[in-house]
């Protein structure tokens, strides 16, 4: 009786949640959407949903995310669950303004800032030995988002090393020092650290964004760049102990604000690529002509807040664009930048050195051009990447910029990588039914020449090769997941480390020497 009772009590609670929740949609947003864009809608996992972050997105097209999801992202269709009047409330729920706008500027910064170890900041690399008996330039960091953790892990014994808690969320490649000694971690939330790869220890962290993209580090080693979402801003590091050295508000000349789609390192420039979402600019900033700023200490910042020497640090300059870029790739030399808008079903070549576009590919769909790699293929260089709403990978020669061959996958891809070493190039297929396959391509032949599938039923994403190329490593992209190796020229399965959903790794050498196959 009892037990009915309350029965009855929890579905008229339920029918009442329930009735609430259509009419209300704040409570509609906690339930559907706080987890992965934050109860105060200023992002987590998922982007802020603000209408200063909306302005590309039209509202019947919001509608449709919500009940559809977004091909390429995590954001699940909810048309299940929620009514077409519930979708409406909550479309006008995320386009309306907060009643307090976010801040998060120098102040805010700066008091984040937290530095876990004096010893590592005086400690120069060449004073300080490995803590462990390994190649340190063959490690891998692998990112666990299952529960927010990295695994270092032994890329000759495959054995993992050390495994530390992390911010939530870590998105974007990290990033590593030249040598290696160090690397940075930033997640979405706006949270920088530094680690230090020999004693395995963090050594500070930052807060430079309430929701952030990425980071970058001067080929020099001296700066961290960031790019955020929220607020419109990037934000410069000293890489030596994460203090606050600049921070730009990102517009265009008119003053319309943009969001930093992401930055990048152009080692051979000298300089930080900045891609925008909200205006048609590419930016590039060059970080050798801080003109006259001492190199390191107090005295470096106070002559970077000083007016003068602030306006000269760090120059900008605006390449304008005839449409948005949203996904971006550089040749190895950095004197080409290929990108593509998500919408544009094309990418377009620009030069850097000229500053103007110098050439249009057609490729159709939604090309990850983020995600592409480069070899040498008969008397040319080719350019494969996969396609985020389509099955296909295409091949491009960087000479003419046609595209010369089409490759079928069973569903859109997501990350595909290579090595100077490995005849191959993998790919995964990242959605749809057949999320578990992964394809392995000829780079002479331009052939499908394996199609694995490493777990079946269980999605397959993310490659990353060990320093020699001898090894392909595969994530289990699950909660209770793996990285599996494979002997990259048998593709026999060589071992299994059990991992908690292994978004990324990053091998130390591949990554600082600048590999062809992988991300920088
Ligand atoms: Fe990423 C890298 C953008 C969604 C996992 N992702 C990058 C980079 C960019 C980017 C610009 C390169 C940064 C760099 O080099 O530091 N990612 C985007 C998006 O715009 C998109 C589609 C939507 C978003 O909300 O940001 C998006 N990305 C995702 C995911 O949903 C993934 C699969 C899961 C997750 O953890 O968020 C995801 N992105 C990754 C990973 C890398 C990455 C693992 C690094 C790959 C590498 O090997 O370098």
């Amino acid at each position: 009786m009892r037990v009915l009772a309350l029965t009855a009590a929890l579905a008229l609670c339920l029918l009442w949640v329930d009735k609430a929740a259509a009419v209300n949609p704040q409570l509609l947003f906690r339930q559907y959407c706080a987890q992965c864009h934050g109860v105060e809608r200023l992002g987590g996992t998922g982007p802020a949903l603000l209408p200063e972050n909306l302005g590309r997105l039209p509202r019947e097209q919001a509608g449709q995310v919500i009940a559809h999801g977004l091909s390429a992202t995590q954001m699940p269709g909810f048309g299940d669950r929620l009514q077409a009047e519930d979708i409406a409330a909550l479309v006008d729920y995320i386009y309306s303004p907060l009643e307090r706008a976010p801040r998060w500027g120098e102040s805010e910064i700066r008091a984040s800032r937290l530095v876990y170890s004096q010893q590592a900041l005086a400690s120069e690399p060449d004073q300080v030995a490995p803590v462990y008996d390994a190649d340190p330039l063959n490690l891998f960091l692998v990112v666990e988002a299952g529960d927010h953790h990295i695994t270092v892990l032994d890329g000759d014994r495959l054995e993992p090393i050390r495994r530390f808690k992390t911010r939530r969320a870590l998105h974007g490649g990290l990033k590593y020092s030249s040598t290696g000694r160090y690397v940075y971690l930033c997640s979405r939330d706006g949270w920088v650290g530094k680690f230090d790869m020999y004693s395995l220890e963090m050594i500070a962290e930052i807060r430079v964004g309430i929701n952030t993209r990425n980071a970058a580090v001067s080929a020099d080693d001296r700066y961290v760049m960031v790019g955020n979402y929220l607020p419109h801003s990037l934000v410069i590091l000293d890489a030596r102990d994460l203090s606050l050295v600049k921070i730009i508000p990102v517009a265009d000349s008119t003053g319309k604000s943009s969001r930093v789609s992401a930055v990048y390192t152009a080692a051979p420039r000298g300089s930080f690529i900045v891609a925008l979402k909200d205006v048609k600019e590419v930016w590039e900033i060059k970080y050798t002509d801080v003109t006259g700023l001492v190199r390191r200490g107090p005295a470096h910042e106070r002559r970077l807040e000083n007016g003068m020497a602030a306006a000269q640090a760090f120059p900008l300059r605006r390449i304008p664009l005839t449409d948005y870029l949203d996904d971006f790739f550089f040749d190895q030399d950095y004197e080409h930048l290929i990108g593509a808008a998500r919408k544009a079903r094309k990418g377009q070549v620009i030069t850097l050195t000229a500053g103007r576009k110098v050439a249009d590919i057609a490729i159709a769909g939604m090309p990850h051009l983020g995600s592409g790699v480069t070899w040498d293929y008969k008397n040319t260089r080719v350019l494969a990447s996969p396609d985020l709403e389509t099955g296909t990978v295409s091949i491009i020669d960087m000479r003419t910029w046609k595209v010369i061959k089409r490759l079928a996958t069973k569903g859109p891809g997501f990350f595909m990588r290579s090595h100077e070493r490995s005849p191959y190039a993998w790919v995964d297929v990242f959605r749809g039914p057949h999320r578990d396959l992964m394809y392995v391509i000829d780079k002479q032949t331009l052939e499908i020449a394996r199609v694995l599938r490493p777990e079946p039923g269980r999605t397959s994403g993310h490659v990353e090769f060990t320093r020699d190329g001898s090894k392909a490593l595969v994530s289990i992209w699950e909660p209770d997941g793996a990285v599996i190796a494979y002997d990259a020229k048998t593709l026999q399965e060589i071992k299994r480390i059990p991992m908690r959903k292994p978004v990324g790794k990053y091998n130390v050498y591949n990554k600082i020497m600048r590999s062809e196959g992988t991300s920088h």
